[in-house]
């Protein structure tokens, strides 16, 4: 299996569970989080043409957004570092990532930190938890084509909003694209912080196994696309692309079961290559 066909999967993998994520927001759950924490809260929405409206000022500090979107939608913050441009950006995202062109690929990564974000679909509002540092950050719907016009451009400044990140389940990235062995299990509900601990881009997608399936059925079947998939498509959950040393907290509601953590997230030094496919995967249990 060629590395393009890998990231075409990756891609379907995301439309996929972008579908499912139905019931992953509020809850008694995500009401005991908005207990815990003081955030300023943002509202977004996303329109059919995917179209970002949101406020263009939001305080620095921790802030709970909400989403709320026409289409399945994939709502990511980006900072661009100084000297980069937006028009720099948008070239280098449709040269890079939507035609996997390394060099493009490689400036994007090296100027720009991802922030966090929140998948969402139309029957559901999502929410999720950033902290945000002083300055100018663009927004857009990674569901969409790659069109700067559509993309939002907002300040953090201000006072802090003082508030902190919710507690509940962890998972981390460590060391460069390793998924941290701990925690085994987390609840099947709640809310969850990614932390990227590493020095790459990743985001994570947990994604339930079928019964008696193993991760070396997975990882053959990623290689091949033979046979039934071992893993439910359906029964997913994913999160927004974080930079090393970000952090993002959403709400999500599984049902129980193991599931395979994966991130897709292609890796320059690799040639492309999906971080999952250089061992970026692992099995949770949700219960
Ligand atoms: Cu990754």
């Amino acid at each position: 299996m060629t590395v393009q066909r890998i990231a075409a999967l990756a891609v379907s993998v995301m439309v996929l569970t972008a579908g499912a994520l139905t019931g992953s927001t509020a809850g008694a759950a995500g009401q005991d989080a908005a207990r815990e924490t003081a955030a300023a809260t943002v509202d977004v929405t996303i329109s059919g043409t995917r179209r970002i409206t949101m406020p263009t000022t939001v305080q620095p500090g921790v802030s709970e957004f909400t989403v709320t979107s026409a289409k399945p939608s994939g709502f990511q913050i980006v900072s661009l570092h100084e000297g980069y441009t937006v028009e720099e950006a948008e070239a280098d995202i449709k040269k890079g990532l939507d035609a996997g062109k390394l060099g493009p690929f490689r400036r994007f990564e090296a100027n720009v930190t991802l922030v966090g974000g929140v998948s969402s679909t139309p029957d559901k509002a999502a929410r999720f938890w950033v902290d945000l540092e002083p300055g100018s950050y663009i927004a857009l719907d990674t569901r969409g084509r790659t069109n700067a016009s559509k993309w939002f451009t907002f300040t953090a400044v201000g006072t802090d909003t003082g508030g902190a990140m919710p507690d509940g389940a962890v998972l981390k990235a460590v060391q460069s694209a390793k998924w941290s062995k701990k925690p085994a299990s987390i609840p099947r509900k709640g809310t969850m912080t990614f932390k990227n601990h590493s020095d790459q881009n990743h985001f994570v997608i947990l994604v339930r196994m079928r019964k008696g399936a193993s991760l070396q059925d997975l990882k053959e079947f990623l290689m091949t696309e033979e046979g039934k998939p071992p893993v439910d498509f359906s029964t997913s959950l994913e999160s927004a692309v974080i930079s090393g040393g970000e952090s993002v907290a959403m709400d999500y509601r599984l049902p129980k079961g193991t599931y395979a953590m994966l991130c897709f997230w292609p890796d320059a030094s690799m040639g492309g290559m999906p971080h999952a496919m250089m061992g970026m995967m692992r099995t949770i249990r949700l219960k």
